[in-house]
């Protein structure tokens, strides 16, 4: 846990977040800024900075996040029309909180590629 971590403070819940589902490896809450009608992201329990500090070791959060990915989907009904995971990594991934998090974005029809 990093002290001055907003994710780590929310899943301390020593920061508001509207709450979707959780499991024992991870938290979804919506995004404070949607970017699309439905826009939740889902954030490992243990910090980890990004996807490049994942290894073997994780391979249960990772179990957990597609659990999160999938369990979301289904609740906000964009499992049925289509959606995004993404997780953007450093400067040019405009990656702008440092705990691992993936977006998911649905509720529209999403452009591609991404800007
Ligand atoms: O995305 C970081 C995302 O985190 C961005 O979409 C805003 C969101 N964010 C930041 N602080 C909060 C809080 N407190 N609650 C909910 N959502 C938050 P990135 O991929 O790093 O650019």
């Amino acid at each position: 846990m990093a002290a001055d971590c907003i994710f780590c403070r929310i899943v301390r819940g020593e920061s508001p977040a509207r709450r979707v589902y959780e499991n024992a490896h991870v938290v979804a809450f919506h995004d404070i800024a949607p970017q699309a009608p439905v826009h939740v992201l889902v954030i490992p329990r243990l910090h980890i900075a990004s996807v490049l500090e994942l290894g073997e070791e994780e391979v249960e959060i990772l179990k957990g996040v597609h659990e999160a990915i999938r369990r979301v989907a289904e609740e906000t009904g964009v499992a049925t029309t289509g959606f995004r995971v993404v997780t953007n990594c450093g400067r040019d991934g405009h990656q702008t909180v440092f705990h691992l998090h993936y977006h998911i974005l649905g509720g529209r029809r999403l452009g591609w590629p991404p800007g």
